[in-house]
């Protein structure tokens, strides 16, 4: 590996540990180079706090040496005035010499405006060093501002038959407790959590982060036709819940009624969630919903339990589609993770 890229993998390094602190923003990681040696590292800690360059730039101990060193950052420096002041104007206040850049930022504020400041100044500046692990950090932001979505991720469970649920729609117990704690994990790193109504009425599931430490995310059923008991778990009231209906009906503590003229249409589920939070969500069913996204081509990643189970009749599991990218045998279950495009 090249130097360049050594120091570059540093700062992705330093971005990871921004995870779940800094949505909507992504995760950015920055080290300070001079004469081949790190002298300065920082990494986007908290949204609407400093950005990575300000950390690693105030983390210098020498602040003279910044005149002859090489800032590498995973993404293009800013160039708004956002919650914070651009990081291309604190790069040419300290009259840093070079830049290396991951990639690009998207968001229509800054793309391609903070490189053309720096260039302007006189900053030498490159850019694409490790820019595909760069944008696969972020994904979830890249994908929230070029394709104006979400990232989508379809979960599912089937037996070794190839089932998702029994013909009562009962799909517990496919998958075993570790591959449930891992949908847990998953659960606490995504925004918001979508089943549809046949999921809530026989499972009851909670939708929340307990067999892990995380955040909840924000739950969302669908409940066409307002028949859901209120009894449901979903219901508690203990976290956001939308409600996505063709009814019209007014807002409850902790629930929010959103109606769509169709919800059988993953494009106005999708539409319906624009005025919120959300920069990922994970469908975890049932079938229906989880064929009605992948029909739509509205997803971008899969991830499928399959269990050693089998059922022999039952509701067919859906057929998994895109790129196989990871394959890996869990405690009893074979997990497989999908990519629309890689
Ligand atoms: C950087 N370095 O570490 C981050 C950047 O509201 P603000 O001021 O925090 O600006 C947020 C936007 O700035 C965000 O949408 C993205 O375009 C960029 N994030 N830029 O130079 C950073 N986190
Ligand atoms: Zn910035």
């Amino acid at each position: 590996m090249e130097y360049e890229e050594i120091f570059m993998q540093r700062a992705l390094e330093l971005a990871r540990y921004g995870r779940g602190k800094v949505s909507p923003n992504p995760m950015v990681g920055c080290v300070i180079v001079y004469e081949g040696q790190i002298i300065g590292e920082g990494y986007h800690k908290k949204y609407g706090e400093a950005h990575a360059e300000v950390n690693a730039v105030r983390s210098v101990r020498e602040p003279e040496k910044l005149k002859e060193s090489t800032l590498y950052v995973t993404l293009e420096p800013c160039s708004h005035f956002g919650k914070t002041p651009p990081c291309a104007d604190l790069i040419i206040q300290h009259k840093i010499p070079k830049v290396v850049v991951a990639t690009t930022d998207p968001n229509p504020q800054v793309a391609g405006r903070g490189l053309k400041k720096l260039t302007e100044a006189g900053v030498e500046v490159y850019t694409g060093v490790h820019e595909k692990e760069a944008q696969e950090l972020n994904k979830r932001f890249f994908t929230q501002i070029l394709q104006k979505r979400p990232y989508i991720i379809l979960k599912w469970a089937e037996t070794a038959d190839g089932f998702i649920a029994r013909d009562n729609y009962d799909s517990k117990w496919i998958s075993d407790w570790y591959s449930r704690k891992l949908v847990h994990r998953w659960r606490s790193e995504e925004d918001a959590i979508l089943v549809g109504g046949n999921t809530a009425k026989y499972d009851d599931p909670k939708l929340n982060v307990r067999s892990w430490t995380g955040r909840n995310p924000i739950r969302i059923v669908i409940d066409r036709t307002l028949q859901l008991n209120k009894e449901l778990h979903l219901f508690d009231g203990s976290q956001l819940t939308l409600c996505f209906n063709e009814q019209k009906t007014e807002k409850q503590d902790q629930l929010e009624y959103i109606q769509l003229a169709d919800c059988h249409d993953p494009r106005q589920l999708i539409q319906g969630l624009r005025d919120y939070p959300i920069q990922s969500l994970i469908v975890e069913g049932g079938s229906a919903v989880l064929h009605s996204f992948l029909q739509a081509g509205l997803w971008d990643e899969l991830r499928v339990f399959k269990s050693k189970t089998t059922f022999g009749s039952g509701i067919p599991a859906p057929h998994p589609m895109g790129c196989l990218v990871q394959q890996e045998q869990l405690l009893n279950d074979h997990l497989y993770i999908y990519r629309k495009d890689t």
